[in-house]
């Protein structure tokens, strides 16, 4: 399983089908996770799927301990890792989209006998909260408007520069920092853990004495629910007016995952409108990977022409540098 911040994996239970109304997961799975807990001290239970709100309550009833579902996992891990505040807004507004639809419904839970129908105090409590939430929503996006604009000048200032700007953009984890470091020798931080870049930084290099503008962004994930892209929508629309997008796959990973990671990005680029005649696809972190293997799945992925670069030791920097030159020219 993937890295998880400073979460420790000490089981792992896989389930075909995750439709059953009252855990999301089988009671005879349930039990299994009880047993379990019965010799072994965990925290909690991550459940990499959509949960409702009755079932992760039913789940913590039964089993004494906390329950994440996968958009409350992936919206704590964009919690730890942001560092700016247009990040720390744009997971507030996803935050904010992932409680409205449930505050009806844990509000049932938590009162119990007293029910938020009609005239009750927990009604009351409820239209509360959600105009409440309503309000916080509202202020958040004038606020993302505000830095959004900001960006725009800049951008549109750029433009007139007429510097062509390259965007990297892929999975999270793909190699896009270190990247980014390589070739405008900053230091931004890179790791193995998931989201370790929430927010786009745009520096500057040269190619063959023309200066080119780079931007690193958030990465990508696979089943990332609509409203979260729709969060960082104005973060990835910015990366993805660029003149060339890098499409980094991670060709360390097995095929069949570089597959699904592949069609994923492909679906967020399509979903955001991305021109595909801009994107050159780039195999990340080569040097980890069996070169026949990466060349038979890019053939199978029908992708043309594809970059084989690590961007830790530099090799291929030279094929990459040349290929923006070419398509900038
Ligand atoms: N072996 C190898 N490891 C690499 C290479 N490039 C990056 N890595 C490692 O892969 C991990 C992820 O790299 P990052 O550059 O942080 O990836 P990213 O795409 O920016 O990830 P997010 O910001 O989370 O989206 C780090 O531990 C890097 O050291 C490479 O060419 N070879
Ligand atoms: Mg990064």
């Amino acid at each position: 399983m993937e890295s998880l911040g400073n979460v420790n994996i000490v089981k792992s239970y896989t389930q075909k089908n995750l439709k059953h109304t009252i855990y999301g997961l089988g009671s005879g799975k349930v039990d299994e996770i009880k047993e379990f807990l019965q010799h072994t001290k965990s925290d909690q239970i991550i459940v990499d799927e959509h949960m409702t709100p009755k079932q992760i309550y039913n789940l913590e009833k039964s089993t004494g301990i906390k329950v994440v579902d996968r958009e409350r996992l992936i919206l704590d891990l964009f919690y730890i890792r942001s560092t700016t505040n247009e990040a720390k807004l744009q997971i507030q507004l996803a935050e904010i989209k992932y409680e409205l639809p449930r505050i009806k419904e844990n509000a049932k839970l938590i009162l119990g006998n007293e029910r938020p129908g009609k005239g009750g105090r927990g009604e009351y409590v409820v239209d509360v909260k959600f105009r409440d939430m309503k309000r916080r929503m509202g202020f958040i996006i004038d606020k993302l408007e505000e830095s959004r604009k900001k960006r725009d000048l800049y951008h549109n200032q750029r433009l007139e520069n007429k510097m062509p700007i390259v965007s990297l953009v892929g999975y999270t984890s793909s190699g896009k920092t270190t990247l980014f470091n390589l070739l405008t020798t900053e230091s931004r931080t890179t790791s193995e853990n998931l989201f370790t870049t929430l927010s786009t930084t745009t520096r500057s290099f040269i190619i063959n004495g023309k200066k080119i503008l780079l931007s690193d962004t958030v990465g990508f994930i696979r089943r990332l629910p609509t409203y979260m892209i729709e969060a960082f929508k104005s973060t990835l629309e910015e990366s993805l007016q660029a003149d060339i997008i890098l499409l980094l796959i991670d060709s360390s990973d097995p095929v069949d995952k570089i597959k699904i990671k592949y069609y994923s990005c492909m679906n967020v680029l399509q979903e955001l409108n991305v021109n595909k005649e801009k994107i050159v696809t780039v195999f990340s972190k080569i040097d980890k990977a069996e070169f026949d293997d990466v060349t038979r799945t890019f053939h199978e992925l029908k992708i043309e022409q594809p970059i084989l670069l690590s961007p830790k030791s530099g090799y291929g920097i030279n094929k990459l540098r040349k290929s923006i030159s070419q398509k900038i020219a």
